[in-house]
């Protein structure tokens, strides 16, 4: 078995790093930062309708990055670019990621994030043990996760790692079987692996049908800004490019076999969030046609299974590997904000790719 419960001091960090979901949301912003750093980064990506890769457009064609488009359900894609590139550290983004497409097609997700994440374990294992010993006492695989798997809390308490979990939404339900595999990959067969489970991220090239980006392009056109239920569930939000600070030291530091939450102690409820960003909105791009922005807000039909309230404990992260957000909700979301007001040309194109109508009511 691999060294549990003690961290491993990493003489040199990896330096070769093969990202899965590297042209998704969180994904793009980890592959800048590493690229940004001077490491060698492989972005591993099969471009569905999520995957952009003008979210790498900063980076694409330095020397430092290489782009493989391939699915990581296929077993003898991610063999080949293991065996051509040889990282030294895997961390896999790669999933479907949006909650009311699971409600409305929960095989994809079954697809990508349960066989997705078996084949790449399946593939890393025959790698990792092919390598030679010093190699082998390097390599590592990260697993990235979310809090949805802990299911919902009520008015108290926060996930810590030893919550149970509890998930409720094929999408939370398939990230947490991709867990289960990865922690039983490093019980059984000894893989270097690592997890984590964050909060909600928001920031800039966030897919638009997600709530933030989706509020912010429906204000700047005074379309409705529908608002689940009463708007009273709570999310913990993150600024992604304090998760992909975190996901490094985690992937480079962090003990083998454990998991580490991460979350910016940011709860808010979502008509907060909503209102937030319409007075944003309001001071930067005042519109007559169109008034104020908390007009538009209009209360539609609750998700299935909505869970009330995620918010995190990310004492261990801090403690251990020292990070700490640098980001506030007030600074972050008008940043966000002015992003988009700023990158239509990054949005635009995707409006041909996602309904723009509500989806995932359950029949
Ligand atoms: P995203 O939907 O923006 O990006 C997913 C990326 O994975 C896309 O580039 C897509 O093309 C790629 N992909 C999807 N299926 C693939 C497949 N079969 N093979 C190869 N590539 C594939 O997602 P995101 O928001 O960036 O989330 C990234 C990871 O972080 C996911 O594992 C998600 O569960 C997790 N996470 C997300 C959040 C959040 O708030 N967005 C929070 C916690 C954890
Ligand atoms: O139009 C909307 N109106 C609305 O009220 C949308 C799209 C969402 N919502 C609500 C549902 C949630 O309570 O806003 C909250 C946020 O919704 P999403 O943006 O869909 O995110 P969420 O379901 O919380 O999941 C996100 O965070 C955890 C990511 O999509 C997941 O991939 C991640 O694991």
């Amino acid at each position: 078995m691999s060294e549990i419960g003690h961290t491993r001091e990493v003489d040199a960090p990896a330096q070769r790093i093969l990202v899965t979901g590297g042209a998704g949301f969180i994904g793009s912003a980890v592959v800048r930062r590493l690229v940004r750093q001077g490491r060698q980064v492989l972005t591993y990506d099969k471009l569905t309708y999520a995957g952009n890769l003008a979210s790498l457009a900063e980076v694409h064609n330095l020397p430092g990055h290489r782009f493989v488009q391939a699915d990581i359900c296929d077993g003898q894609a991610f063999r080949a670019a293991l065996d051509a590139f040889r990282p030294d550290l895997v961390m896999h983004l790669a999933a479907e990621s949006h909650v009311d497409r699971s409600i409305d097609g929960p095989g994809e997700f079954i697809r990508t994030n349960v066989l997705g994440t078996y084949t790449l374990l399946e593939e890393a294992l025959r790698y990792w043990r092919a390598l030679d010993a010093p190699e082998r006492g390097r390599f590592r695989f990260h697993h990235i996760s979310t809090d949805e798997v802990y299911g919902t809390l009520g008015d108290e308490g926060l996930f810590r790692e030893d919550t149970p979990y509890q998930p409720n939404s094929p999408y939370s339900a398939s990230k947490a079987s991709s867990d289960h595999l990865v922690r039983a990959w490093f019980h059984t067969y000894g893989l270097p692996v690592v997890m984590s489970n964050c909060s909600n991220n928001y920031g800039p090239y966030h897919f638009p049908e997600k709530l933030i980006p989706l509020t912010i392009l429906n204000a700047l056109e005074g379309k409705p800004l529908p608002v689940y239920g009463r708007g009273e569930n709570v999310r913990d939000w993150l600024y992604v490019d304090d998760h992909a600070a975190a996901l490094e030291l985690i992937a480079t530091r962090g003990r083998l076999g454990e998991s580490y939450n991460v979350g910016g102690n940011n709860e808010r409820r979502n008509i907060d969030v909503v209102r937030t960003i319409c007075a944003i909105m309001d001071r930067v791009v005042p519109d007559a046609k169109i008034g104020p922005r908390e007009k538009l807000i209009t209360f539609v039909t609750d998700r299935p299974g909505h869970d009330a309230r995620y918010a995190i404990d990310a004492t261990k992260l801090k403690d251990e590997l020292g990070w700490v957000p640098t980001h506030d909700f007030e600074s972050g979301i008008e940043a966000t904000v002015r992003w988009y007001l700023d990158n239509a040309a990054w949005w635009e194109p995707l409006k041909a790719r996602y309904d723009r109508q509500r989806i995932g009511l359950a029949p």
